[in-house]
């Protein structure tokens, strides 16, 4: 089979035109159930001899296709769709986990994935051990954490909000020695930018609400892995608990996806200039950006990574309240959370993302409160950086 580069396969990967129809942009498959031919039929979908499909929840040709295109993108075998990034997080996580097992992960990731590995899966008896920023890169503090109940392991790079790098060959060496998955959320760098499982992860997770869908009208959320591992988080979770994508939402990723490489260029170049602008402003404290010399894992993410992405954070001088007058004077920059659409967006992580977090535990996780965080949209630099000029100004 002829190998495409990435660009070519985020728009070509996967669809070939119905036989009859010929449509360029393949049909939405809305339909909750399908016709069976006849009884045997029926009972041959249900007990895996016959191909075909049964009943929505458990498979649709729509959200097959985003599968597939999803599954060539990252390098996996497989993936499985979900209604949300959440639901995809939860789906790995239950799956590889029950009651009496652990799992490791660094205390700085999305604050909704934080609140649930503390606190609900807690009420599953499944214990969440994380390690802070400064050793998440350390295969002593990784080690020291890992125990024979030890499910998984679970970063996400870069981490949102602070922006922190983590070495996914390193503990996907220390996942292999221990014989269990390395989970990786790639949201934040999406499959243009970075390929958890070219560097040895088991598992990539994405909200594909973020970069992949990239214009901010669904919530959804995916998984890609082997084939078994797939399999396994389809059956064990996704059918029965029933989160599942709705063929619509698939569609417009789809859609959305086509545009995947050359809005990540953008999103990369844009942030990178606003980034270098950032740091040479006055009333700019700190800039957190892995495309700056200046950033601890700058070396790391050109590593691992093909440009540095669309995410900046930042803390200007006066703290929270001078944070707050920015975020209140922004005139094209848009005040409120998610990421990865086209627009530039502007939050506060300490009181909204990262709310989910105690006081101390954001402390320990380094998002101080006077950090800002900016989803770099797609739109003229320069009229990003005026903006920004005069709400700091
Ligand atoms: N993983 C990462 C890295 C995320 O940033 C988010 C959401 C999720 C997973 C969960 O995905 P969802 O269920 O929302 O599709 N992050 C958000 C954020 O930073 N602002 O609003 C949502």
């Amino acid at each position: 089979m002829q190998k495409y580069a990435k660009e070519t396969d985020i728009v070509h990967g996967i669809h070939t035109s119905h036989i009859t129809t010929m449509d360029l942009v393949p049909p939405i498959h809305l339909t909750s159930t399908y016709r069976f031919r006849d009884a045997d039929h029926g009972a041959g979908i249900f007990n895996g001899t016959d191909k075909g499909y049964a009943y929505t929840r458990m498979g649709n040709p729509t959200v097959d296709l985003f599968q597939e295109k999803i599954a060539l993108l990252e390098g996996g075998e497989a993936a499985i769709a979900a209604s949300s990034g959440m639901s995809a997080i939860a789906a790995a996580a239950m799956t590889l986990a029950g009651p009496g097992d652990n799992f490791v992960s660094c205390t700085t990731v999305y604050g909704g994935t934080y609140a649930l590995f503390q606190h609900d899966l807690a009420k599953w008896n499944i214990e969440a051990r994380f390690i802070p920023p400064k050793s998440c890169c350390s295969i002593q503090s990784i080690e020291s954490l890992t125990d024979q109940n030890t499910r998984f392991f679970y970063i996400e790079t870069p981490a949102n909000p602070t922006m922190d790098v983590i070495d996914i060959e390193l503990w996907a060496s220390v996942a292999k020695t221990h014989q269990i998955p390395l989970v990786v959320d790639n949201t934040f760098a999406s499959p243009y930018l970075q390929n958890p499982l070219s560097l040895g992860a088991d598992i990539v997770i994405h909200s594909t609400t973020k970069y992949l869908n990239g214009h901010g009208d669904i919530i959804g959320g995916v998984v890609v892995a082997s084939n078994d591992m797939i399999d396994r988080i389809r059956k064990g979770y996704i059918i029965h608990y029933g989160p599942i994508m709705s063929p619509f939402n698939a569609w417009l990723i789809l859609r959305g996806m086509k545009t995947l490489a050359i809005r990540m260029e953008k999103h990369s170049d844009n942030a990178m200039k606003i980034a270098k602008w950032l740091q040479m402003h006055p009333n700019v404290e700190k800039v957190f950006y892995p495309g700056l010399a200046s950033h601890p894992g700058h070396p790391l993410a050109k590593k691992q990574m093909k440009k540095f992405g669309g995410m900046i954070a930042f803390e200007v001088k006066g703290g929270i309240s001078a944070g707050k007058r920015l975020m209140n004077k922004v005139k094209l920059c848009i005040l409120a959370v998610s990421l990865g659409d086209c627009e530039t967006l502007i939050q506060h992580p300490a009181s909204m993302t990262h709310s989910t977090y105690t006081p101390q535990e954001r402390a320990d996780a380094g998002i101080s409160d006077g950090l800002i965080r900016l989803s770099v949209g797609i739109e003229n630099a320069d009229d990003i950086i005026a903006d920004l000029d005069q709400a700091l100004r």
